[in-house]
């Protein structure tokens, strides 16, 4: 196992976890840390064990964000290139094939946010913040924060806090939809893993499919959109846990899937 300056990862049965690990500049994300996550996602995706992977932040931070200090130096080129790497670190995540958590400790702002939104569920503990304060530092989110956050909480609500840069807490954040639930700090990670759980249960394979239908669709037209759905609606139809799934709800005993 690869040892992380930045990163803590673990793993129990089939939930991985991944603690971002840089408490001191709150979990910040610098060029280090990208470059851990980017070689750590790729192992997780070849990890037929890993059916769930849950992201957290240790300290008082989920992450506050691209590391400010890192960026203040950088010239144009250097920036372009740091941007094109940390789209496709982000990108790494949301084509998982496994489902994503984001379970929100602290601070999501920014990048922090982005990487959050970029998960497919987020649960916050109480202490949790969102914001999208890029304006104040005279840029705008570079990490598709302009993009996923009208997609979750409608244009309105989205335009508002991309041009205040204000933060905002947990329960607000749930109020508008950003996040799933709002949990006490001590019960976030128990809250995580018992989702997880709970997904843990039906079709590896179908999750999978649901995930990639989803993901695409919402990039796509209705049309379009409905059609990529019952291709991979056919898909199910050729693997074992179909053919497990509807056996098992004939002959009235459980089903025991294997994800393929
Ligand atoms: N970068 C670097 N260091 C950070 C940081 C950040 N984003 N956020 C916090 N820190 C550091 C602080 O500098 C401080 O370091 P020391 O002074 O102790 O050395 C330490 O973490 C503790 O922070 P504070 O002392 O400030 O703690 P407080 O509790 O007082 O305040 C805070 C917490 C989260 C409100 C505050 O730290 C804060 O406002 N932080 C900055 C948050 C922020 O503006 N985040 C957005 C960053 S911009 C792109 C893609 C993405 C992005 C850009 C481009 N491309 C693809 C082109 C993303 C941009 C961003 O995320």
């Amino acid at each position: 196992m690869i040892e992380y300056k930045n990163l803590v990862f673990e793993k129990q049965e089939n939930i991985a976890t991944i603690t971002m690990d840089r408490p001191k500049a709150l979990n910040a994300l610098n060029k280090e840390t990208l470059d851990e996550l980017s070689i750590l996602l790729d192992e997780i995706k070849k990890d037929k064990e890993i059916q769930v992977l849950i992201i957290t932040g240790n300290g008082k931070a989920f992450v506050a964000g691209a590391d400010i200090t890192e960026m203040m130096n950088m010239t144009a080129i250097e920036g372009q290139e740091w941007s094109l790497f940390g789209q496709k670190v982000f990108d790494k995540i949301e084509q998982l094939p496994q489902p994503v958590i984001a379970a929100v400790n602290g601070f999501a702002l920014g990048g922090g946010c982005e990487m959050a939104m970029v998960c497919d569920i987020r649960i916050a503990s109480e202490k949790a913040k969102f914001g999208q304060p890029e304006v104040s530092l005279g840029i705008i989110p570079g990490f598709a924060g302009t993009q996923r956050l009208p997609r979750l909480v409608g244009l309105g609500v989205a335009k508002e806090l991309l041009y205040t840069g204000k933060m905002i807490d947990a329960n607000e954040a749930y109020r508008i939809g950003l996040v799933n639930k709002v949990v006490a700090v001590e019960e976030l990670l128990n809250e995580a893993n018992a989702l997880a759980k709970q997904i843990l249960k039906p079709a590896p394979f179908a999750i999978k499919m649901c995930k990639k239908a989803v993901n695409t669709g919402i990039n796509t037209d209705l049309t379009t959109a409905s059609e990529y759905e019952a291709t991979l609606f056919g898909l199910t139809f050729s693997s074992d846990d179909k053919k497990e799934g509807m056996e098992a709800f004939v002959e009235k005993r459980k089903a025991a899937f294997k994800g393929k």
